[in-house]
């Protein structure tokens, strides 16, 4: 049985080996808490933001967080990715410019891979025109953008833009996710849609992929 509060302690610890110890153990399990170890990792995050706001952890340990958490999903990917045979449709995602943050949006990817769809994905900083190249070259109509920075909203709204003013806008169906996202901040950049979950962005691309 997973302690899940032991996986928060140790990604808020940053004690890595622990941590990854208790994900093999799970995957060894079979990978049914795979979900479940996810979210307490997520809390742990947080609790490295706390420690970070309040000056006990540096730029340092958040870049050391960043490394762990990315290991540590390798770790449990195979159980969240189990049914990815199918392509039901393709999407762009990628976070915004001037945002570096991608443990987020690399969740987003597999579980929207896990469901069924195609996932190009730009990266992190990411260029409007790249990505506008991109749906052009590729013929991809959705658009899914991760932000976690405040300053994120920013790049959203100038993304969206940017599809206007290269015509397209009304081509593409965009989504915008992330913890700064909210109903009301996505009616200002422009988007489609918005999500904290990535079960709902499935769910939405999903839906636009097959209408
Ligand atoms: C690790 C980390 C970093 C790493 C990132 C490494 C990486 N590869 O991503 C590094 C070291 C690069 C970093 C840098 C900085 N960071 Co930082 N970072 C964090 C930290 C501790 C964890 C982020 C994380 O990975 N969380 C776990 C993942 C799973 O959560 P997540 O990314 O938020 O994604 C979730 C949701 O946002 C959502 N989501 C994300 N994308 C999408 C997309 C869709 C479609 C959907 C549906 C959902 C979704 O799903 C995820 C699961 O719930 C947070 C604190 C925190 N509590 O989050 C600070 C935090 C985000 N960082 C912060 C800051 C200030 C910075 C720096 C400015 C620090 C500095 N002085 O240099 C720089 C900015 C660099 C830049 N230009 O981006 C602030 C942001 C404040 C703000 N409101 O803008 C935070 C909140 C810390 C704090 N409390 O002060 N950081």
């Amino acid at each position: 049985m997973l302690d899940t509060e032991k996986i928060v302690q140790a990604m808020g610890d940053l004690e890595e080996d622990d941590l990854k110890e208790m994900l093999k153990e799970l995957m060894a399990d079979g990978g049914n808490e795979a979900m479940a170890a996810m979210e307490a990792m997520q809390k742990g995050m947080d609790i490295v933001g706390e420690r970070f706001e309040s000056g006990e952890y540096f730029v340092g340990d958040l870049i050391f967080a960043g490394e762990v958490m990315t290991d540590a999903m390798e770790i449990i990917k195979p159980a969240l990715a189990k049914n990815s045979d199918s392509s039901l449709g393709k999407l762009i995602i990628c976070t915004v410019k001037d945002d570096l943050h991608d443990i987020g949006k690399n969740i987003v990817k597999s579980i929207l891979e896990a469901g069924g769809l195609e996932v190009v994905d730009l990266g992190i900083d990411t260029p409007y025109d790249k990505i506008i190249a991109t749906a052009k070259e590729q013929n991809i109509n959705i658009i899914v953008l991760s932000g976690v920075l405040t300053l994120a909203l920013d790049s959203m709204k100038a993304t969206v833009e940017a599809f206007k003013n290269a015509g397209i806008r009304n081509n593409v169906k965009i989504l915008v996710g992330g913890n700064p996202v909210s109903e009301v901040n996505c009616a200002d950049i422009g988007a489609d849609e918005w999500a904290h979950s990535p079960q709902k962005t499935l769910n939405v691309c999903k839906g636009w992929a097959q209408a």
